[in-house]
């Protein structure tokens, strides 16, 4: 069965609630979605860009990879991956080219699980429809205390066991107390995560990592700018608790970097900057060849699976901003994802949002 059609719809996404971070301040997702069909299967992948102008260079970028599977076997994942990777030398196998990538890999992946008539996780190989998350859609730095306490226990009420708050743009003695108070908020049974967002230099990464971890933080995200890698590992040395990063990394070959390096405990690719689903899932082997652990960041509805079948999977970054794209939410159980027995990602397009998104 080959690939018969490719359409790209370019779309602007509102987000529930304007994303601050110490780097972030966004409304949108400016986002491109893939459909790939084969016969009467849609396989879905998306990537996106904060800006509609951003997003409209991503499009064409896409647009200008098509020919690596129009016509092309779905069963091929692999080998048209392969050329379409090859003939992206030039302009690098990093930044937006690999996010147009991304949501064209994810999409031939999720068609051929759908055309074998497999989820996608047991397609990859996986036997457990269960995959434990954190609740990421929320908890921003802008938030009064007060906020923060009644997200948490909305995030609770959906089935969330798990959480992400953000800190790193405020005043430090702040983020402490805010982290005390959430804490103090949601009990010792719920799973607390803390992202920096690349907010802090070194000494300030040692000193207020130790004072927070009285609190028991399941790990603390990006503490210091991406690019130092060496700093960040020796952070990771000095904390008794897990340290996460990886997620402005792009390519499994990065990730292994990161690996020798011992820059972070728990490596968390983001699907587009990996390049789509055949890099992130050589990014996990990779951290279970170096014995660690694998996570996810935002783009859930693939991550979920890959995640799923991967033995080293840790925990999936729950995000629903593109939720509204779908016809069904993921299902969520007691601080897991249950995937669905359907084909694929398990999860179809809503055409009346194609419609109402539309850039
Ligand atoms: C994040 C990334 C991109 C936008 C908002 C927040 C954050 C995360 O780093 O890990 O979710
Ligand atoms: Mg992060």
């Amino acid at each position: 069965m080959n690939i018969s059609n490719i359409v790209l719809h370019r779309l602007s996404v509102p987000l529930p609630r304007a994303v601050r971070t110490s780097i972030h301040n966004h409304t949108h997702a400016d986002t491109v979605v893939v459909e790939m069909r084969a016969g009467d299967h849609v396989g879905v992948g998306y990537c996106f860009a904060f800006g509609a102008h951003r997003a409209r260079a991503l499009a064409a970028l896409t647009e200008d990879l098509t020919p690596f599977y129009q016509g092309k076997p779905v069963s091929a994942v692999s080998a048209n991956f392969e050329a379409a990777w090859r003939s992206i030398n030039f302009v690098g196998h990093t930044g937006a080219v690999m996010m147009a990538l991304s949501a064209l890999d994810t999409a031939c992946w999720d068609l051929a699980a759908r055309a074998a008539g497999l989820p996608l996780f047991r397609y990859l190989g996986g036997a457990c429809a269960r995959v434990p998350t954190y609740a990421s859609e929320g908890l921003w730095v802008d938030y009064s205390v007060d906020e923060l306490l009644k997200e948490a226990s909305a995030f609770r009420a959906k089935g969330h066991r798990a959480m992400k708050m953000r800190i790193g743009g405020r005043e430090p003695a702040d983020d402490l107390e805010r982290v005390r108070l959430l804490r103090e908020a949601i009990g010792p049974d719920v799973k607390l995560l803390a992202d920096v967002n690349q907010g802090w230099d070194e000494p300030t990464a040692i000193r207020v990592g130790r004072r927070l971890q009285a609190h028991d933080l399941y790990w603390i995200e990006e503490p210091l700018p991406y690019e130092d890698l060496e700093g960040c590992a020796r952070v990771a040395a000095a904390l008794d608790m897990r340290v996460a990063s990886g997620e402005t990394e792009y390519g499994s070959l990065a990730m292994k970097r990161h690996l020798d390096l011992r820059v972070a405990d728990v490596l968390m690719p983001d699907l587009q900057r990996m390049g789509g689903i055949t890099e992130y899932r050589r990014a996990a082997e990779l951290c279970r060849a170096y014995h660690q652990p694998v996570s996810s960041h935002l783009f859930m509805e693939a991550s979920a699976h890959v995640l799923a079948a991967a033995p080293n999977g840790l925990i999936l970054e729950h995000m629903d901003w593109w939720q509204p794209l779908f016809t069904e939410a993921l299902r969520l159980e007691e601080g897991c994802v249950v995937l669905s027995e359907n084909p694929g990602i398990g999860l179809d397009l809503d055409r009346k949002a194609l419609d109402r998104f539309k850039a």
